[in-house]
């Protein structure tokens, strides 16, 4: 078997997937999406003709969202971290897993994303809730979260989540001070060797960053 990932370091969703793979040294090949391989963007549209990545392949037989290309590398790929541990954890892991792609990755890609529509078609209001439900999210997860890891001591598909969307969402809107613990835990989720690399190869492309990145991270 051989896996392929359609991918960009930059892409949070793409970093989601790319945490999984290097947390378990996962083999795989890179298929980079970017303007030098037109090829690898006409690959990715033969298979998903939305054109969103990531999407995995293996033996060439697509795997598509992220979250389900997760829960084929546990399955089929399994290694040091389960990625939906059996069990009591599973409901928690795959609830958290919704949460951090729906209320923050989200609502964080609206608001990043609002920059690169054409003049005359920005969406102010759509921005402004984002940012509120931003917020709601922040403070609900402020008393949810686990230690070291969103649901305790395993590093779980919840934190492959977490890690990006927690990344750029404080970009965007920053956590506050009356957050310590998901400030903390965002904290606790850079320094992961897994989640530092990404980081890492994604910093060459911080002026893609519709908003401008900030000085930090
Ligand atoms: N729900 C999808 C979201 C994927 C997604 O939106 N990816 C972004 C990159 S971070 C994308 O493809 N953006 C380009 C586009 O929407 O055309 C998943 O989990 O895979």
């Amino acid at each position: 078997m051989s896996l392929q990932l359609f991918a960009h370091p930059f892409s949070s969703y793409c970093q989601k997937v790319l945490i999984a793979l290097y947390a378990n040294g996962t083999p795989f090949e890179y298929k980079l999406l970017e303007q030098d391989h037109p090829e690898n963007f006409e690959e990715l549209r033969r298979h998903w003709p939305f054109g969103k990545f990531p999407i995995l392949l293996d033996d060439g037989e697509p795997i598509i969202e992220t979250t389900p290309i997760i829960e084929y590398l546990d399955a089929h790929y399994p290694g040091e971290n389960r990625w939906i541990p059996p069990g009591e954890m599973e409901q928690r892991v795959r609830f958290l897993d919704r949460f951090f792609d729906l209320h923050v990755m989200e609502n964080m890609s609206k608001i990043s994303t609002d920059p690169l529509r054409p003049e005359g078609s920005r969406d102010h209001y759509g921005v402004e809730k984002a940012r509120e439900s931003l917020n709601v999210a922040y403070d609900w997860i402020e008393g949810q979260l686990g230690d070291p890891w969103a649901v305790g001591d395993k590093f779980t598909l919840a934190d492959c989540a977490a890690a990006p969307s927690l990344f750029y969402a404080d970009w965007v809107e920053p956590i506050r001070d009356q957050q310590p613990q998901l400030a903390a835990y965002r904290a606790r989720l850079l320094a992961h060797p897994a989640v530092a690399r990404v980081v890492d190869e994604a910093r060459p492309y911080r002026h893609y960053f519709p908003l401008g990145a900030p000085d930090r991270d």
